[in-house]
């Protein structure tokens, strides 16, 4: 039996795309999760206790310790269970730069083709949601725009499947080769996206046999070995014990963050997210820790990856 102190849980939703990336990371390393389902829009009230308002879709809990975003689930992921490892060639610091693109431009593409060509059939409180989520305050101008000029949304799209089927011409299994990679998982969930939620989808992707190949491997891989748990049990695991990240600041901290200082993060985006507070236990280059008094749940640890994030004093 799985130790609970280590045992991984992912709030998450089966339709999240972000998720997918995240259940396949799991399908890569073999691993044994629980699943905790949570709505698709806010409010969230059994998981913001958790994340200290952070809303986003998935977020990992181990213990105490809640990881915000899948950048910071799957760099804790690769710590924990190193073998075997998310970066099979010696290209993980470029891997890393090229995630960051297919999680911002790439999947805001594949975000405005799916929303801008869904138009008016969306449920309006999820258009609204998403739409202020993605597009920002004018968030219905930005819909608007997004069905205007979909053949041109489409052919943004078309041509980094180009880039990836061709990647894939020579046969090999995976983007890097025989072994799946973090980018093999960081590229799918965006495909897997449009194949699922734009009506186009399947017919564009058609286009690209050998990405389509891809994918089949892909979904073979699965998703680990999940078993679903209650959101009260999640909780309860958290109250019942301590988080057991690091405490330290890396020297040089550009924005001159010290442990115990107070502070607020959120995504550093125009999405009028709720920003998390507490006080700094850990910060890095690459990861930003804030440790909170959750009430009856007691203390807990929310990591954030430094990359997307906005840290501010208070
Ligand atoms: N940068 C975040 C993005 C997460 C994200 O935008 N997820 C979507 C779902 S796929 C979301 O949160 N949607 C709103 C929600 O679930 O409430 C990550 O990599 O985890």
């Amino acid at each position: 039996m799985t130790d609970p102190a280590s045992e991984i849980i992912l709030h998450n939703y089966p339709q999240s795309p972000v998720a997918e990336k995240v259940r396949v990371a799991f399908g890569i390393k073999g691993l044994a999760w629980r699943d905790v389902e949570i709505p698709r829009i806010t409010p969230k009230p059994m998981l913001t206790p958790l994340t200290g308002g952070y809303r986003r879709t998935p977020v990992m809990q181990i213990g105490a310790d809640i990881y915000c975003d899948s950048q910071c689930i799957i760099r804790e992921l690769e710590r924990r269970h190193p073998e075997p490892s998310y970066m099979p060639t010696p290209e993980a610091g470029l891997m890393w730069c090229l995630s960051r693109w297919t999680d911002g431009a790439l999947f805001d593409l594949a975000v405005k083709l799916v929303l801008g060509s869904a138009g008016d059939t969306l449920p309006k409180d999820f258009a609204e949601d998403r739409g202020r989520l993605y597009l920002g305050e004018d968030w219905a101008e930005g819909l608007k725009r997004a069905n205007a000029q979909l053949p041109h949304l489409v052919a943004q799209m078309r041509a980094p499947l180009a880039w990836v089927d061709d990647q894939l011409k020579d046969g090999r299994a995976f983007l890097l080769g025989p072994a799946p990679a973090a980018i093999d998982a960081q590229i799918y969930y965006v495909v897997w996206f449009i194949r699922g939620r734009w009506e186009g989808g399947p017919t564009m992707l058609s286009e690209f046999p050998n990405l389509v190949r891809w994918e089949d491997t892909v979904r073979a891989l699965g998703h680990g070995a999940a078993s679903s748990m209650s959101p009260e049990d999640a909780i309860a695991r958290a109250r019942g014990l301590e988080p057991t990240a690091e405490t330290g600041v890396a020297p040089n901290d550009p924005q001159g963050l010290a442990v115990g200082a107070s502070v607020t993060v959120h995504p550093d985006v125009d999405g009028g997210e709720q920003p998390v507070a507490g006080t700094l236990r850990f910060a890095n280059a690459e990861t930003i820790v804030v440790e909170r008094n959750a009430g009856d749940i007691g203390t807990l640890c929310v990591h954030f990856p430094r990359a997307g994030y906005r840290v501010e004093r208070t």
